[in-house]
């Protein structure tokens, strides 16, 4: 693996050193003090739903334990944690009724990371729908988007004057596709193309509402972004025509996947979708009205986006002939466009490539910096700081006999990773924050509580919690502020 790295240039001071979880991952108390059932309840229920037949009922415990664990982020020497906010919890129905004790538990939680000089950075929807909601529609109703700026205004009241910093939808790639058109997530329904493509509209337009709602409700200048999923595209060689073969392959509508990321983040960020989209799907196209794409394309305050892996990606052409004016266009951080003909080939890696626990989750250390600078060129008009809202290992780890976990690969991994940010930064590419998944071990949706992603092992049976070496070397990266990477 070829590693050119400049790191020279520093993280900036105000720079969030983080660790993220969600609710239904962690929490457990799945009924307690009020909370409604979510769409995940109902599916961890189904037989053959989850591996191992698990539930997120106690997960970890979070609900009765923010005081332990806001001391242990503390002893980590974090500097922002992101949580989500079950929208069952504060609204049991989805709608109308709030649930004053789930707002307390919220307020609780952030009022104690304050109180530990944590910064808290609030997610509003990370995939627990409140199940009465699925029974009207869920996303496959329009009326979602309303349902959720109600949601977004009852938690920008009640946590705003100490949020700062929101996310609206976590991975909406993830939970529409997966949850509506595969079905090995929650609500478990395999849905057309079109009907699905009506699902991802009405989550951007969830995005949308949610963001003015937000804005509207909270008494303070806030951040709020949405957390899109996606593989970095990662030219196989840095040359110009790899470079603009990488660039394509990111942000191309190849076909219907739906998991093309600029199906997600162009009509969020630039106000449309992209312009192949119409033809790649043909009829099953749903050709948005420009009011709709007026309320999806609100102003944004950083570019959040997930990001664990990587595909490597060569041009298969030759160059076009070089611009007259000497310069090389496609590798600009400031364009985008490009004179250079590469047609992108996606490489595939040897059977033997490294791996986590998940076999999607290849090693490919090259990811944060291509994902940094190639949406940064796209979204970030030059200033919007870029946050990378997720990224993370999972591995198999164990205590060993000395009680200690030895949890070499994270390390690696994400040594390796944050160089990668630290090369943004050194080529001035504006960085807000970085959060790594997760703070501890957690339930990990359909793959139950086998894959371990946490710097903070969980023994499920006892709730113990033990800081893993990774949890010791990051807190190491944090009061260097990055120096010893
Ligand atoms: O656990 C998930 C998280 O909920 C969303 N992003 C990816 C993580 C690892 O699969």
């Amino acid at each position: 693996m070829s590693e050119t790295l400049r790191t020279s240039a520093s993280f900036p001071a105000n720079f969030l050193w983080g660790a993220a979880t969600a609710s239904y991952q962690v929490e457990g108390a799945h009924d307690a003090d009020g909370k409604g059932p979510s769409i995940w309840d109902m599916m961890a229920c189904k037989e053959g739903a989850i591996s191992g037949g698990v539930t997120g009922h106690i997960a970890c415990d979070h609900y009765q334990r923010i005081k332990e664990d806001v001391a242990m982020m503390k002893e980590m020497g974090l500097t922002a944690y992101r949580f989500s906010i079950s929208w069952a919890r504060v609204l049991p129905e989805g709608t109308g009724r709030v649930n004053q004790a789930g707002l307390d538990f919220y307020s609780a939680l952030v009022d104690e990371l304050i109180a530990a000089g944590i910064e808290p950075c609030a997610t509003l929807y990370h995939w627990d729908l409140p199940l009465a909601l699925h029974h009207r529609g869920g996303w496959m109703n329009r009326e979602i988007a309303s349902w959720f700026a109600d949601y977004a205004t009852i938690v920008g009241r009640a946590l705003g004057d100490r949020v700062k910093w929101w996310i609206t939808l976590n991975e909406p790639s993830v939970f529409i596709v997966a949850g509506y058109r595969d079905g090995n997530h929650a609500p478990g329904l395999k849905l057309s193309v079109t009907e699905t493509l009506r699902c991802l509209h009405n989550a951007l337009l969830a995005h949308g509402t949610g963001t003015q709602a937000l804005r509207a409700a909270c008494p303070q200048a806030v951040r709020i972004c949405m957390a899109p999923a996606g593989y970095a595209k990662i030219p196989d060689t840095e040359t110009p025509e790899n470079i603009e073969a990488a660039r394509r392959s990111l942000f191309t509508v190849a076909g219907q996947s739906l998991w093309d990321v600029a199906l997600w983040m162009d009509p969020v960020f630039l106000g449309k979708y992209p312009d192949e989209a119409p033809a790649v799907f043909g009829a099953k196209w749903h050709h948005p009205s420009a009011e709709d794409l007026k309320t999806i394309h609100q102003p944004l305050d950083f570019i959040g986006f997930n990001c664990y892996s990587g595909i490597r990606v060569r041009a298969k052409t030759a160059a076009a002939p070089a611009p007259s004016d000497g310069s090389v266009r496609g590798t600009s951080l400031a364009g985008g466009g490009s004179a250079i003909s590469a047609a992108p080939e996606d490489l595939p890696y040897p059977q033997e490539h490294p791996t986590g626990q998940l076999s999607w989750l290849m090693l490919a250390p090259e990811s944060l910096y291509w994902q940094s600078r190639f949406f940064h060129e796209r979204y970030g008009r030059g200033k919007l700081p870029v946050v990378v809202t997720e990224n993370g290992f999972c591995s198999g780890d164990w205590v060993a006999l000395d009680g200690h976990i030895h949890d070499g690969a994270r390390i690696d991994y994400l040594h390796r990773y944050l160089r990668g940010i630290k090369r943004a930064a050194a080529e001035g590419i504006p960085l807000g924050g970085y959060f790594y998944w997760s703070l501890m071990d957690n339930f990990e949706w359909a793959e139950g509580y086998r894959p371990r992603f946490g710097l903070v092992h969980v023994d499920y049976a006892t709730q113990k919690r033990t800081l893993k070496d990774s949890a010791l070397w990051y807190r190491e990266v944090i009061r260097t502020c990055g120096q010893n990477l």
